[in-house]
């Protein structure tokens, strides 16, 4: 029974948080599997916009169970903030499920994470500043705390002090940062772990016997393939895996339950953070893009980069994650303009390549191939259906479609929830 991936197919922001939230009527679970409080999410319900970053997007479907898995790491004192805010707002999180498995961001995280960044100067890689890569890093090192070790108060005292022993050494003696007491770091976390205790358990096992019973799971990626640890544009990344492949680790469920991988592409490229970027606008045209389509980080508020649709990274993108069809967002951002390019290739010191290159100095000089596609005048953010579109819009949805080799199933025209016109 059916296990569906949404996966941002650029560099994040593609609008997956919308994507999901209109799977979500057809949904019984959906599950984060990887990232953290970096991703953020915006749903536009009616007049009531929503901005998440650790709970999975289904929260806001009251038949949906959120589902928090171990391929995440947790800042619990930003989930319960979330908690309490969405609360209030008459949305209950009563159904969440949080991986037993899962990693905790700890206070050094976020420390070591703002002062390597900033030692890194020029060559940093412009983070959230949230903590996951150090959070990461203590995963794979083998020395992180995960949530279960909130469930006991003595092995995390053991935990919290082993990992202060050196953590201060290195907040204190290489970045000359005062360090944090253990003490202070066990109450805090104690007293999150009081609230977390009723939603933590084994998420890999309910997902199993839910989708043994025929349920239909969800598995929503927090940032994008270009962003990917492996396959993204290192070390321009984050520190995890939002391909596919990471929804499977990351959620505890194994990779023939996989049976359909939705692309999440946005009609141009954006991207926020340091690194390489082919068809970045630097001028008005990028300024353009910024506005029209409200381009600001959801997290952090920076200005996103923007540029034309990139069709090589798209085509990467199918093929790294076996992407079965797209959900092509902000179509109705590209209204008004006369020509829209659309980088087909690159050219990469004289040759051409019609495939993402292999290595990251290759990537670094990629100039894009351009082709010019008409634009279209009309307000399209009313259309209910793919006919309503004028016809140089349709053009540029099938153009996009042979470009990338994969279906495009649905295409969005506004935030709303009903501004999405369903193809097939
Ligand atoms: P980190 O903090 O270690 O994950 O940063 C590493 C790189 O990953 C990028 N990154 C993101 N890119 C796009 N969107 C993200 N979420 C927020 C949003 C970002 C924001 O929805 O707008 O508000 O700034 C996200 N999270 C991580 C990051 O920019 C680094 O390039
Ligand atoms: P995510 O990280 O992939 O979930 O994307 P974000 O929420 O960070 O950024 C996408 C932004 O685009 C949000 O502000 C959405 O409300 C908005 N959005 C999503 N789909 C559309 C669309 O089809 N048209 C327009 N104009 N905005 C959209
Ligand atoms: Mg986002």
């Amino acid at each position: 029974m059916p296990a569906v991936v949404l996966v941002g197919a650029q560099w994040g922001d593609e609008g997956k948080g919308k994507a999901t939230d209109l799977l979500g009527a057809d949904v019984d679970y959906v599950v984060r599997y990887q990232g953290g409080n970096n991703a953020g999410h915006t749903v536009v319900i009616k007049d009531q916009k929503y901005a998440l970053h650790l709970l999975p997007t289904g929260v806001l479907s009251p038949h949906v169970v959120p589902v928090i898995g171990n391929g995440v790491v947790i800042d619990p004192g930003v989930l319960l903030s979330e908690i309490d805010a969405l609360t209030e707002r008459g949305i209950s999180c009563d159904r969440l499920l949080i991986s037993a498995n899962a990693h905790l961001i700890m206070p050094h995280h976020k420390a070591i994470d703002k002062v390597t960044e900033r030692y890194l100067g020029k060559a940093r890689i412009g983070t959230t500043g949230r903590g996951i890569g150090p959070a990461y890093s203590d995963k794979i090192a083998r020395v992180g705390i995960r949530v279960q070790d909130l469930l006991d108060p003595g092995i995390l005292r053991q935990k919290i002090e082993v990992a202060l022993n050196e953590k201060n050494q290195v907040l204190t003696k290489i970045y000359n940062r005062r360090g944090l007491e253990p003490a202070r770091v066990l109450e805090e976390y104690l007293g999150y772990a009081e609230r977390l205790r009723p939603y933590i358990t084994d998420t890999s096992l309910v997902l199993s016997k839910a989708l043994d019973e025929g349920k239909v799971v969800l598995l929503e990626g927090g940032q994008g393939t270009l962003l990917d640890i492996d396959h993204g544009t290192y070390p321009f990344v984050t520190s995890s895996s939002p391909t596919a492949g990471g929804a499977c680790t990351g959620a505890g469920i194994p990779p023939n339950r996989l049976t359909k991988i939705i692309g999440i592409l946005k009609a141009y490229t954006t991207r926020v953070g340091s690194g390489p970027f082919p068809t970045e606008l630097l001028d008005e045209q990028g300024e353009w893009l910024r506005q029209t389509g409200g381009e600001y980080g959801t997290t952090t508020g920076r200005n996103r980069r923007c540029g034309w649709f990139d069709a090589v990274i798209a085509r990467y993108a199918v093929r790294i994650n076996g992407i079965t069809d797209f959900f092509l967002t902000k179509l109705d951002v590209l209204s008004g303009l006369e020509r829209i390019p659309v980088c087909v290739a690159y050219d990469i010191d004289g040759v051409r390549h019609d495939e993402f290159p292999m290595t990251q100095t290759e990537f670094h000089h990629a100039k894009p191939i351009y082709e010019e596609l008409p634009g279209w005048q009309e307000d399209i953010s009313d259309a209910k259906s793919f006919e309503d579109l004028p016809p140089n819009a349709q053009a540029y949805v099938r153009t996009l479609e042979e470009l990338t080799g994969a279906p495009i199933s649905a295409i969005g025209v506004g935030p709303g929830r009903d501004q999405t016109l369903v193809l097939r």
